[in-house]
C-alpha cells in the first residue's frame, strides 16, 4: 500500500518537475526516524526539502543518521561487527518475499517509470557521458546534487556489483561479501572502524573541496 503510494507519486518525478506532497512525505519520513537502515531505502527521506534534489547538505545529514542508526553501542564509532549486523537486519528486512535473495525493487524504491530497462538505459547514458565509473557515485556528474535518476542508478550499480554471479539477484553470501568489501573501502585508515566522516565520503556524499 504505502509502496504502491509512494511509486505513484516518484513516477511522476523522472526527468521532470518532482513534487512530492507533504502527506507522503510524513509517510516515508516519519517511518525513518527507526527504519530507515532496515527497509528500503528511498529518496525522499534524503531529500529533505522535495525539491528532486538530493544536495550535499542533504547528502551529509541523511549519512550521519544512517551512520548513528549503525552504531549500536553508541559510542560515536562503527566497529565492523556492528556494520555487519546492520547489514545482515537490512538484508532481512528489504528481502519483502522473503526469498533469500534480494532484487532492486525490494533494495529501494523505484519510481514506476523506472523498470529494470529503463534504468539500464540511465546507467549507460551516464556512463557513456561521464565515463565507467560515474554509477559508482551517488553524484555521477559532480554537480554536487542527486536526482532520483542518479539515485536509482547509483543503487542498481551497487546491487548489480554485489551480484556476482549474475543471476540478477543477489543472494544473502553476496550481500555480506559486498558489505565486507564496502567496509574495507570504506575504512580508510584501516582502523576497523568507520567514522562518520568515513562513511561520509564513502557514499562519495562530501561537498568538493573549493
Ligand atoms: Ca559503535
Ligand atoms: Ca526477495
Ligand atoms: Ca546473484
Ligand atoms: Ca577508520
Amino acid at each position: 500500500m504505502k509502496k504502491t503510494v509512494l511509486n505513484a507519486v516518484l513516477g511522476m518525478g523522472i526527468g521532470a518537475a518532482f513534487v512530492i506532497s507533504s502527506g507522503v512525505q510524513a509517510q516515508c519520513c516519519s517511518a525513518t526516524a527507526t527504519v530507515d537502515t532496515t527497509k528500503k531505502a528511498c529518496f525522499t527521506q534524503i531529500d529533505k526539502d522535495q525539491n528532486a534534489t538530493a544536495t550535499c547538505k542533504e547528502r551529509a545529514a541523511y549519512c550521519k543518521k544512517t551512520h548513528s542508526d549503525m552504531d549500536a553501542n553508541k559510542d560515536g564509532k562503527v566497529s565492523k561487527d556492528e556494520f555487519m549486523d546492520n547489514q545482515d537486519k537490512t538484508f532481512t528486512a528489504r528481502d519483502a518475499n522473503m526469498d533469500g535473495f534480494i532484487v532492486i525493487e525490494e533494495f529501494i524504491v523505484v519510481p514506476d517509470a523506472m523498470d529494470t530497462a529503463k534504468i539500464k538505459e540511465e546507467k549507460k547514458k551516464i556512463e557513456d557521458k561521464s565515463g565507467k565509473d560515474a554509477t559508482k557515485k551517488i553524484d555521477s556528474n559532480n554537480d554536487q546534487n542527486v536526482t532520483v535518476v542518479e539515485y536509482v542508478v547509483f543503487f542498481y550499480t551497487r546491487l548489480d556489483d554485489a551480484d556476482t554471479d549474475k543471476d540478477g539477484k543477489v543472494s544473502k553470501d553476496e550481500y555480506k561479501k559486498n558489505a565486507e568489501k564496502r567496509f574495507q573501502k570504506a575504512d580508510k585508515n584501516n582502523d576497523g572502524i568507520i567514522e562518520e566522516d568515513e562513511l561520509i565520503e564513502s557514499w562519495y556524499l562530501v561537498p568538493e573541496k573549493k
